[in-house]
């Protein structure tokens, strides 16, 4: 067990808004103070309170690092300044030539990474829905398996527990982006992954206000190497940062029950919609990947996609023509955003096997009022 033997204790809600929060203990303050110092005194070389550069170690940093970890169930958390350098931080892990099977549905700036900056490590796409005919092509030199569940965009759902297993009995790594379902919905250390990454720029964050990333692990060895990486390579974000995000988590439960049934509300009024070729949501029977999201996850999550039997050019005018839902790209805050993933999150796919559909949108469902929000869609609808 790691250090969060305590806060494992806690329900969900009570870690989020407690663990690493304990009142100040010099002045009692209740909300953790932002630690803006980026030195901090020795009483002789090397003898300090903890913290000795702001770089190393911050003591806002270390609440929020400490609060993400308990609600993944993990040993140990690490804070970065956006999700892309937390996912760098991983891929720094792996020597030339060691494989990464991405899966092929993925954020388009995760695929830029793997294929355009880490091109020491060959990759591969793979379909993670079918692990049979994963296990009989597995490339003999991998060393990560690289997925999200729910994808971005599709929002297809891979079994973490069957994924891991195989790759474990071929000694690969599993790195799981927990991004859309957060560790309300999933928590994929407890399922088998290894290490959990997250953009908390999302629904950590929950506002649209503060940009970070994060990578929550049990393995200790792993830890010291990963926060080795994150202070050699520096991409540490900001207190003021920490700040936010550890705010925005306090209320991550909530939140997301709230997204979820906003989603519902959405998913009923597209199905069965006549400017409407397919609803994915994973609650959907049908959806790729449903049985995995019915077992794995709490709920099935804010993010919602579909495709109009009108092409690429109904899809930018429904994108152009709602007004609650900013056209924007980014997800996982209060307010709801649409966005045409082909030319806006993804077009760094375009040409590659994770390419997506080009009549394709998507919705960030908010919090706002849920019959709000279907009219909105509904009338943008008409311009399909
Ligand atoms: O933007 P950043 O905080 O660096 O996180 C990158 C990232 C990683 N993983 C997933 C699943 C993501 O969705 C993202 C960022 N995605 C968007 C900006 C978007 O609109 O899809």
């Amino acid at each position: 067990m790691g250090e969060f033997e305590e806060q494992s204790a806690w329900g969900f809600e009570t870690a989020a808004i407690h663990a690493g929060q304990e009142p100040d203990p010099t002045t009692g303050a209740v909300v953790t103070p932002i630690s803006l110092s980026t030195t901090f005194a020795q009483d002789g070389v090397g003898n300090h309170k903890g913290y000795e550069y702001s770089r190393s170690g911050n003591p806002t940093r270390t609440a929020y690092e400490t609060q993400v970890a308990a609600l993944e169930g993990a040993a140990h958390g690490l804070a970065f300044s956006s999700g892309l350098a937390a996912e760098d931080n991983v891929l720094r892990l792996f020597a030339p030539g060691q494989r990464v099977l991405l899966g092929n549905d993925a954020y388009g700036g995760t695929y830029r990474l793997i294929s355009k900056v880490h091109t020491q490590l060959p990759w591969s796409a793979v379909d993670l829905l079918d692990t049979a005919g994963l296990a009989a092509s597995w490339p003999d030199d991998t060393a990560l398996v690289w997925l999200e569940t729910p994808t971005n965009p599709l929002l297809r759902c891979f079994d973490i527990e069957a994924i891991a297993s195989l790759a474990h009995e071929r000694g690969a790594m599993v790195v799981v982006d927990n991004t859309f379902a957060t560790p309300f919905l999933q928590q994929p250390l407890a399922l088998g992954a290894d290490i959990v990454v997250h953009s908390a720029t999302k629904y950590l964050g929950g506002h649209s206000d503060v940009v970070g990333g994060f990578l929550a692990l049990d393995d200790a060895d792993l830890a010291d190497r990963l926060r080795f990486t994150q202070n050699a390579a520096g991409a540490v974000p900001a207190p003021f940062d920490c700040y936010l995000a550890l705010r925005g988590v306090k209320t991550l439960a909530v939140r997301m029950e709230r997204h979820c049934a906003n989603a519902r509300a959405v998913v009923d009024l597209l199905i069965g919609h006549p400017a409407v070729e397919r609803v994915l949501y994973p609650q959907l029977p049908d959806h790729p990947g449903h049985a995995a999201a019915a077992k794995q996850m709490r709920d099935f999550g804010g993010m919602v996609s579909f495709t109009l039997r009108g092409g690429q050019a109904a899809a930018l005018r429904v994108a152009a023509a709602t007004e609650l839902f900013t056209l924007g790209e980014s997800l996982g805050a209060v307010e709801s955003l649409i966005e045409h993933p082909g030319q806006m999150t993804h077009a760094s796919a375009a040409g590659s096997p994770l390419e997506v559909p080009d009549n394709l949108l998507r919705l960030s469902v908010g919090i706002e009022t849920a019959a709000d929000l279907v009219a909105d869609l509904q009338q943008a609808l008409e311009q399909a």
